[in-house]
């Protein structure tokens, strides 16, 4: 098998980053970091070395080149058939994915408003869209717990790429200090609480 790459960006900020960084570290599997930097005058040529879309996070499997958070989530799924990254059930697999996509492709006022930035600690009150945003979020959050999540303290009861696609978003309500009920405030706890959030935090910190 040929070793694992990841390019990502700083982790402090790159919220698309920890996605499909956290799902790889997850996976079990042994890979490299390739680091960006973000927000330099020549962030965008050094990312066009490596990613055809010009973002990151992008997965290298030898020569192969996989990039969106979400595919990467997918192919490490597929690629590590023995640990399951989806949930084994079929509808509860189907849920994971249509959540996943849902963080993938939306909650564009949460993002703007909420930043990733792992180090800061300050109190913000999300307004309008900010706060519709978090209201689907937890509704999701609560939802795949009650119905989904007697196996384990994530979304599907074990980890899954969902989680891994929620990761920046229980960063941020911490960062911003945002108000939960008590299932999204236990399960925002139990991700920030994985070795490898933790891992994640104090790298971002050194960084700094
Ligand atoms: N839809 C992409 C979004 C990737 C993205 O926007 N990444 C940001 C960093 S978090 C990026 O590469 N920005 C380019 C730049 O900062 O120049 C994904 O899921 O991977």
């Amino acid at each position: 098998m040929s070793t694992l790459r990841i390019v990502i960006g700083d982790k402090a900020y790159s919220s698309w980053s920890l996605r499909a960084w956290l799902i790889l570290k997850m996976s079990g599997l042994p890979f490299e970091e390739i680091k960006v930097k973000l927000r330099q005058p020549d962030t965008a040529a050094a990312i066009r070395r490596y990613s055809p879309s010009g973002k990151v996070p992008l997965l290298y499997d030898g020569d192969l080149r996989v990039w969106e958070s979400l595919a990467i989530g997918e192919y490490l799924a597929e690629r590590v058939k023995t640990l399951a990254l989806w949930p084994a059930d079929g509808e509860a697999r189907a849920v994971a994915r249509a959540v996943s996509a849902e963080m993938h492709a939306g909650f564009a006022a949460l993002r703007r408003e909420l930043p990733m930035d792992c180090g800061r600690r300050e109190t913000k009150s999300p307004q309008g869209e900010a706060a519709a945003d978090i209201a689907r979020v937890t509704e999701i959050w609560r939802h795949c717990r009650a119905t989904y999540g007697q196996g384990g303290p994530f979304l599907f009861g074990a980890f899954s790429v969902a989680d891994g696609m929620f990761a920046p978003v229980a960063s941020r309500f911490l960062t911003y200090d945002i108000p939960l009920d008590p299932v999204s405030g236990a399960y925002r706890n139990a991700l920030l609480a994985l070795p490898a959030m933790q891992e994640w935090m104090r790298d971002a910190a050194a960084e700094a």
